[in-house]
């Protein structure tokens, strides 16, 4: 009794079901309630508030361990350099496509929404020139305060890069900041179970402000990354396995369908691990040294269908909120995605986070991150599929230049051994 009390119809459903209530429930709400809803808007921003108090310490923590987990890549060498340039090449590849298609679909054009969020309204975006040049923060501690992600991922990067050469000395600052980024995953799913209300308030506020029609572009949101996220498959990740691994991609398409649906469905690229290496090695041949080495770290560092995303979704903010974007401003999405896909945990709803993460770099209005969390889990589970697809064409790519996959397996010629 005292179990089915605690579960409940509400208790009982999982968070992703909770925020498409939200989202509907707001979206009536709003409708009905027209420019009245803007008094449900504080309980959307203190779930805004929520996913930005999570940034700075995700992004520091999760980053500090991606890099820290590179550790072996010290003794695993050239294995582990192909399988960081290849996993942040195919990166910045699938941001390029995102923001290809947002441009090409403009799915926020139109929507002419006004920027309330102050901060945001007054930023500029810096100079790329600056950007680049501001990299190096002069003070790590300021850079932590005011937020400047650019500098804290150099940062994290710098000294995770310094605790992975310190050996045994480090063993104990390597096990804090383990522990540390385990304890903001678990923080980001408690903030995470606040969505289903943040994005009732904010689906109410827009609603009532913009009217229903703003439902018609997210649908247009979700189709565009649908559509990148096959075509960075199907173009980018067959191509490299057909021209460069010089294997039948047909066969990678077929060993690629269960972790990506196990991907699909549970929106966790870590969560398809025992999925993914059992695929690599059993319908890629891929040997199990490769494999144990190059999947766990693509599923810690490897987010292309995450960056692709955030392509689309930082055009559609931009779009939505009338700021034109300029070259550098491309660019530097391009370089906050690509650094910040090493710091994104492969758990649900992290790419939502890294998300604000983008849209605070280039000077865009946060409150478009509510916008677009209503859909988050339809888009999250697209974005983590290819997640995990890149990861196993990458894991095909190193095994065969390493000599180390039996292409007799890989052509089914014969069962894995
Ligand atoms: N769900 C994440 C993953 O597991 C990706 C994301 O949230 O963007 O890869």
């Amino acid at each position: 009794m005292q179990n089915e009390k605690k579960s409940g119809f509400w208790g009982g459903l999982p968070l992703w079901k909770k925020i498409f209530i939200g989202m509907g429930l707001g979206v009536l709400v709003g409708t009905i309630l027209g420019p009245d809803a803007e008094y449900l808007k504080p309980i959307g921003t203190l779930f805004v508030n929520a996913i930005k108090m999570l940034i700075v310490p995700l992004i520091f923590c999760s980053l500090v361990v991606g890099v820290t987990s590179m550790e072996d890549s010290a003794k695993m060498g050239r294995i582990g350099i192909k399988s960081i340039v290849i996993y942040l090449g195919t990166t910045a590849v699938a941001i390029t496509i995102g923001l290809t298609l947002g441009n090409i679909f403009a799915p926020g054009a139109g929507l002419n929404m006004a920027i309330t969020d102050a901060a945001a309204a007054g930023k500029e975006a810096p100079s790329l020139v600056n950007t680049l040049l501001n990299l190096i923060p002069k003070n790590p501690v300021n850079a932590l305060a005011a937020g400047n992600v650019l500098q804290i991922i150099v940062f994290a990067l710098g000294l995770g890069i310094a605790l992975s050469l310190c050996g045994e000395k480090a063993k104990p600052a390597i096990a804090l900041f383990d522990s540390l980024a385990e304890a903001m995953y678990k923080l980001t799913e408690l903030v995470m179970k606040l969505a289903p209300y943040g994005v009732f308030g904010l689906m109410a506020w827009v609603s009532g402000k913009y009217g229903i029609e703003i439902l018609l572009p997210l649908f247009k949101v979700i189709g565009v990354v649908y559509l990148g996220c096959v075509l960075h498959v199907l173009v980018v990740y067959t191509g490299i396995i057909n021209f460069v691994a010089r294997l039948n991609p047909v066969r990678y398409l077929k060993a690629l369908l269960n972790p990506a649906a196990v991907a699909f469905t549970t929106t966790s690229s870590s969560g398809t691990l025992p999925a993914t290496i059992k695929a690599s090695r059993e319908e890629m041949g891929v040997s199990k040294g490769v494999a144990s080495f190059v999947l766990p770290l693509g599923a810690t560092i490897n987010m292309d269908g995450t960056a692709l995303y955030q392509g689309v979704c930082a055009l559609f903010i931009a779009q939505a909120f009338g700021i034109d974007l300029s070259t550098s401003d491309y660019l530097l999405i391009i370089l906050t995605s690509t650094l910040a896909s090493i710091g994104t945990a492969g758990v649900p709803g992290a790419g939502l986070i890294m998300l604000s993460l983008v849209l605070t770099t280039v000077g865009l209005p946060i409150e478009g991150l509510a916008i677009v969390a209503g859909i988050d889990r339809i888009l999250d589970m697209a974005r983590t599929s290819v997640n995990v697809c890149g990861d196993l064409m990458v894991s095909a790519v190193i095994g065969k230049s390493e000599k180390e996959l039996d292409e007799a397996v890989y052509n089914k010629e014969t069962p894995a051994a």
